[in-house]
């Protein structure tokens, strides 16, 4: 059995999308952030970095939302979620999977460390203003530019890598950063209209709720 160990409204959501797009059956073990539950020590042995998501099956256990995303799709290739490795498919999945945590996501990530993550006395308020914002602008250029029209990264089909895009743009969204390539809007509308998408909130609602 697959536990994931995650959060609502958090990076675990890729996670709890991509085990419903898998229809795989799985645990939630809710990790309270807000009232630090990563950092209790049960929490800190699965993870060190005390961060969500993280993924166990039988003794394997997993932290980074992208690399958990790569190894739930390879071991269920018939799903259809990644393509086979080393095929030029595979190197535009790795590609995008990598933009994403490296330039797309970063700026963003930069905006929320700054503005309420970090420590007061470590938050640098230049970065909200400018730079952060412009980082973010740059990144979604090359998104656009990358995505052209299609309906996902990889062409006509859905994979592991637009469950990383489409969470980020909803999580910009969230954070009033301006998305103005229509491409990228329609894109994110078709992602998260996905079934597997509701499911995964629903979930996650439930097991905050304690249902
Ligand atoms: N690079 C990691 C980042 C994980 C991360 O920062 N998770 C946040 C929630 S979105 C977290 O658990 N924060 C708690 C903390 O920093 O104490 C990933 O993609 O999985």
């Amino acid at each position: 059995m697959i536990t994931i160990f995650g959060y609502p409204n958090s990076r675990a959501t890729r996670i709890t999308w991509m085990l419903e797009e898998l229809g795989q059956p799985y645990d939630y073990f809710l990790v309270d952030l807000l009232k630090g539950d990563g950092k209790s020590p049960e929490f800190l042995s699965v993870n060190p970095g005390g961060k969500v998501p993280a993924i166990k099956i039988d003794d394997l256990i997993i932290t980074e939302s992208a690399a958990i995303i790569s190894y739930l799709a390879d071991s269920f290739p018939e799903t259809g979620l990644i393509p086979p490795v080393a095929t030029p498919a595979r190197a535009r999945y790795e590609q995008w999977s990598h933009f994403t945590m490296c330039e797309l996501e970063q700026p963003l990530w930069n905006m929320g460390k700054h503005s309420f993550a970090l420590p007061e006395d470590k938050r640098v308020p230049a970065l909200l203003e400018v730079t952060a914002p412009w980082e973010f602008q740059q990144a979604l250029k090359l998104f656009s530019k990358g995505l052209e029209d299609r309906d996902y990264m990889l062409g006509d089909t859905f994979s592991g890598v637009d469950i990383l895009l489409a969470h980020t743009l909803v999580w910009a969204m969230k954070f009033k950063q301006p998305v103005e390539h229509k491409n990228l809007l329609d894109y994110v509308e078709r992602c998260t209209q996905r079934p597997a998408l509701k499911r995964a909130i629903a979930r996650e609602d439930a097991e905050s709720k304690g249902a």
